[in-house]
């Protein structure tokens, strides 16, 4: 490595994890997705990885959030909304970042996460927060579980520190850059979204369009990789099937004329379901 990266255009690099339910399988076994984040003027962001994260087979779905949780989801009242404060992060893949914002309890919230013993997706404002904190970026490198990042590229810039256009002028390495400094699973978004690991492995997605150009389809893709990972697939797989559907989803909304122009990220949510059980 790095040796020549592989295109992922049909569900083959993770055709093994699709497996059906088991007759006697009951909620416990989906596993629980806990996404944090939705400050004030965001709140709408980890709904949004939530409903995804429900919609995609997590067994339970909680939302945290730093400050003034609603009630309920009222669109999907299987959501459970807490203070994030209040949460069991061990017990639960954590989603970290859809609309978390940059304050102080923002960053206590991530340290939190980083240092627990469950499986992080760490996307948005994590990502933000990370790029500022030399500390947290050690503490993040040296976890026992790896992360998944899910960053886009002035994202991926701010965390290696260049521009935008240094990221897209190669974005193979870049993907590859921050997964050896982090000891990650990376997926570097955009058009043909990079999913690479530490050892240099690359795969190039080739499904989805620009109808995802829209706010809030990153939100729904790191939901996404958490609940396949509260399913139990590895996390490589995990992030490779994530990207794969979700943008296979939009192919299809597309083709019913849904998109390009409009597709809403709330959109892509049941057809990712149906991309998923239909595979
Ligand atoms: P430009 O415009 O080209 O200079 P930010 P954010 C660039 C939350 N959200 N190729 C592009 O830069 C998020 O979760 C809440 C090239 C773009 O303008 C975060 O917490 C929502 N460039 C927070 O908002 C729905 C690309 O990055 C800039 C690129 C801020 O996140 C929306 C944006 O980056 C949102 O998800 C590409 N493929 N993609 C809600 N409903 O509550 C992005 N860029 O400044 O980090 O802002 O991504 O909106
Ligand atoms: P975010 O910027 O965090 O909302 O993430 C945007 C999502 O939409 C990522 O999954 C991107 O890969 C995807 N996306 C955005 N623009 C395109 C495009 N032109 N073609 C394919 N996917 C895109
Ligand atoms: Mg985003």
């Amino acid at each position: 490595f790095p040796a020549p990266h592989m295109w992922l255009s049909q569900p083959s690099l993770f055709s093994d994890y699709l497996r059906p339910r088991r007759r006697n399988s009951h909620k416990g076994s989906f596993g629980d997705v806990a996404v944090i984040g939705g400050a004030a003027g965001m709140a709408g962001a980890p709904i949004l990885a939530a409903r995804a994260a429900a919609k995609c087979g997590a067994g339970r779905v909680f939302v945290g959030y730093p400050e003034n949780p609603p009630a309920y989801d009222s669109a999907q009242p299987e959501l459970m909304c807490r203070l994030a404060a209040d949460l069991d992060f061990s017990s639960a893949v954590l989603v970290v970042g859809p609309g978390l914002g940059m304050a102080d309890t923002a960053l206590a919230l991530l340290g939190r996460a980083l240092d627990a013993l469950s499986w992080l997706v760490l996307d948005a404002d994590a990502l933000n927060l990370l790029a500022r904190q030399p500390q947290l970026q050690t503490q993040a490198a040296q976890r026992q579980h790896a992360v998944l990042m899910t960053p886009h590229p002035l994202e991926a810039a701010r965390l290696l520190g260049v521009s935008t256009s240094d990221v897209q002028v190669d974005r193979v390495a870049a993907a590859r850059t921050l997964a050896s400094r982090f000891n990650a699973v990376v997926v570097l978004k955009g058009a043909g979204s990079v999913i690479a690991r530490a050892d240099g492995a690359a795969v190039v997605n080739s499904t989805g369009n620009p109808a995802l150009a829209t706010a809030g389809s990153g939100d729904v893709l790191s939901g996404i990789c958490g609940a396949l990972l509260a399913q139990g697939w590895p996390q490589w797989e995990a992030a490779l099937a994530a990207v794969w559907l979700h943008g296979r989803a939009a192919d299809q909304l597309v083709a019913q004329g849904i998109g390009p122009i409009g597709l809403s990220a709330s959109e892509l949510i049941p057809e990712a379901r149906l991309v998923l059980n239909q595979l």
